[in-house]
């Protein structure tokens, strides 16, 4: 059955068996006949609800557990032989420790049910780039979804062949306890073990398990970075294309910059945008010095709520076929909605837990974090280089988040170590996507904090020293869409007018823009902005780009007691430039 003679996997795979003792093991080979047959499985379980075929062909419905709608960060953990090497952001466990306790919870967890081995690549399979994994789960939602997010089947484990190398990725519902959930990496052996959750993020083991913690750790051993990044390309009139990185929190804007739709203003003189990645980017130095990323992933793991046509009709588009849809509301017709997509939310509908919903309730119809699963050839401005295998060279790496008040629209650092600094200082409010409360301001470097595999000094370090490997860096950003009034309104409009900004970042990097140096870094004037017909005022411009001296010692004052956490490990680079942050605001 299985297509292999690797003995390292085989055994592991019976390895596996013979703890979990499901009643069967099924080989993915990544034919659309065995995927078909696995929706039809799916359906028979009621694991997944097949949507309306003429209007939506090849999608289907899922919904989690209720106790189970996102990341558990409390139950994320990274097991390394010394708990200083995962540092203080990162829950922690002896190694020996936790394979005892996890494999209690393991033990005979899949009687009575069909064990799915799941070969899937990240990255172009066969490129230099690629990084292989075997995943074994007893979800078929898992299959499906890891079929649409990464590159499955016999091609893989040709590519890893009788000897190569594979993460080993463990994952079962179990009895979906959330008292005995765990998300756990163990980068020092090359396994991720995954229990009682059946929620996207935490059992998907090639993204964020995959793709970031334990990739974060390849990148430091192997002088590459695995970051929490979108990629997107922008064509200007003359049809020559510069790509930009973006590391946003989640659900602060990742999948909706990279789908940018320019305003017409932009359209009409010939700008274009091409989405490489949403969500991960692989970056290396390239043998032209310049730093080029690869997006590991092959689809679109998005936030529902919000998605429209309005808002981001490219998303939308991916989702109109071979979609998998979770925890948004279910429509008589078979189709789906979820808030925001338009102003009409249906009657005779389900709500995210399967009720009958009552739109006028008050009641959220769908999950806050409720998303969908699209295959990244469905987006009508996927980029041509989404398949490169070499991937593409970054002008731009841009950090952002959501502030109410502090952080102005944007600023450009001084230089690669400042770009790191300001990276590492990044602060967030809270969203859905992770179970706990949302909107608090917390700090989350480089958008990473969930999702680095070891010490985040030591991380901020690897970027250091990245900046020293790369000949030509690209120029780093700051960006904030998320400034309110005083009544908590947006003042800047957002998604396809960030092109505004996208537009002043990349004259910054050719030398054409102009800009004034604050006490934060470089920022635009208003009128470095172009605000044509964007309906926002120069004077609302300089209030977003205006920057509270108090809130700033603030800021300050919270970095130094973050970076306090982390002893003297903190880079000096670091220090020095919030030393001279602090003193710019004296
Ligand atoms: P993850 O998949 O969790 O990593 O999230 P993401 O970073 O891809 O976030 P996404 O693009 O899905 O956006 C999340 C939420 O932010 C949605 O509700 C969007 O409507 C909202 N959002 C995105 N871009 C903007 C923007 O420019 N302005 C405002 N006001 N909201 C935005
Ligand atoms: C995120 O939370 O950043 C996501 C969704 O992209 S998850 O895959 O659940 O991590
Ligand atoms: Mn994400």
């Amino acid at each position: 059955m299985a297509h292999t003679d690797n003995q390292v996997l085989l055994g592991w795979v019976e390895d596996m068996v013979g703890l979990t003792k499901p009643d069967k093991v099924v080989w993915i080979d990544g034919s659309e006949e065995q995927l078909e047959e696995l929706r039809k499985d799916g359906m028979a379980t009621g694991e997944m609800v097949k949507l309306n075929q003429e209007k939506l062909p090849g999608c289907y419905y899922h919904r989690s557990a209720q106790n189970d709608v996102a990341r558990v960060e409390d139950r994320t953990f990274i097991c390394c032989h010394r708990k200083e090497d995962a540092g203080p952001t990162n829950n922690w466990m002896d190694p020996p420790a936790m394979y005892a306790k996890l494999l209690t919870i393991y033990n005979g967890c899949m009687k009575g049910r069909t064990m799915y081995v799941i070969p899937y690549s990240m990255g172009i399979v066969g490129s230099p780039f690629a990084k292989y994994g075997i995943e074994i789960t007893d979800s078929i939602y898992v299959v499906l979804s890891m079929a649409i997010m990464t590159r499955v089947g016999n091609e893989v484990l040709d590519a890893i062949g009788p000897e190569g190398d594979f993460i080993r990725g463990l994952h079962s519902k179990a009895e979906l306890d959330p008292e005995k959930r765990y998300i756990v990496q163990f980068p020092e052996d090359n396994t991720i073990m995954s229990v009682n959750s059946g929620y996207g993020g935490n059992v998907l083991l090639g993204k964020k398990c995959f793709a970031l913690r334990m990739a974060s750790c390849l990148g430091r051993d192997e002088d590459w970075m695995a970051e929490h990044m979108l990629i997107l390309g922008i064509e200007n009139p003359q049809g020559e294309v510069k790509y930009v990185c973006g590391a946003f929190p989640s659900a602060c804007g990742k999948t909706n910059l990279a789908m940018l739709i320019p305003p017409e203003l932009y359209r009409e003189k010939g700008y274009k945008c091409w989405c490489v990645g949403d969500d991960i980017a692989w970056l290396r130095v390239g043998p032209d010095g310049r730093l080029w990323a690869v997006n590991p992933e092959n689809g679109f793991f998005g936030v529902a709520p919000g998605t429209s046509e309005k808002s981001n009709p490219n998303a939308l588009a991916a989702t109109r076929k071979g979609t998998i849809f979770t925890n948004v509301v279910l429509k008589e017709d078979g189709t789906v909605w979820w808030e925001g997509l338009d102003k009409n939310p249906p009657r005779n509908a389900l709500n995210w837990k399967g009720e009958p919903w009552d739109p006028e309730s008050g009641e959220k119809g769908a999950h806050p974090n409720s998303r969908f699963t699209a295959p990244a050839k469905n987006c009508p401005c996927i980029s041509d280089k989404f398949d490169d295998p070499n991937g593409v060279p970054i002008s731009a790496i841009i950090f952002g988040g959501r502030r109410a008040k502090t952080a102005p629209l944007v600023y450009q650092s001084r230089s690669w170590d400042h770009g790191v600094f300001v990276g590492s200082a990044m602060a967030s409010e809270t969203t859905a996507a992770a179970a706990g409360q949302v909107g608090v301001v917390r700090r989350d470097p480089m958008a990473m904090l969930p999702f680095c595999g070891y010490n985040m000094a030591d991380y901020w370090q690897h970027w250091l020293d990245m900046g020293k490997l790369i000949k030509d860096p690209p120029k780093i950003f700051n960006v904030n869409w998320f400034r309110t009034d005083d009544e908590g309104n947006f003042l800047w409009p957002g998604f396809g007018d960030n092109m505004r900004v996208l537009e002043w970042i990349l004259g910054r990097c050719d030398g054409t823009a102009d800009a004034v140096e604050t006490a934060v870094g470089y920022e635009p004037r208003p009128q470095d902005i172009n605000l044509e017909g964007s309906g926002v005022s120069e004077e609302t411009l300089a209030e977003i780009l205006s920057i509270d001296p108090e809130l700033w010692k603030a800021e300050a004052a919270g970095i130094r007691e973050f970076y306090g956490k982390f002893g003297d490990k903190i880079p000096a680079e670091l220090t020095k430039e919030l030393e001279n942050l602090e003193n710019n605001l004296k």
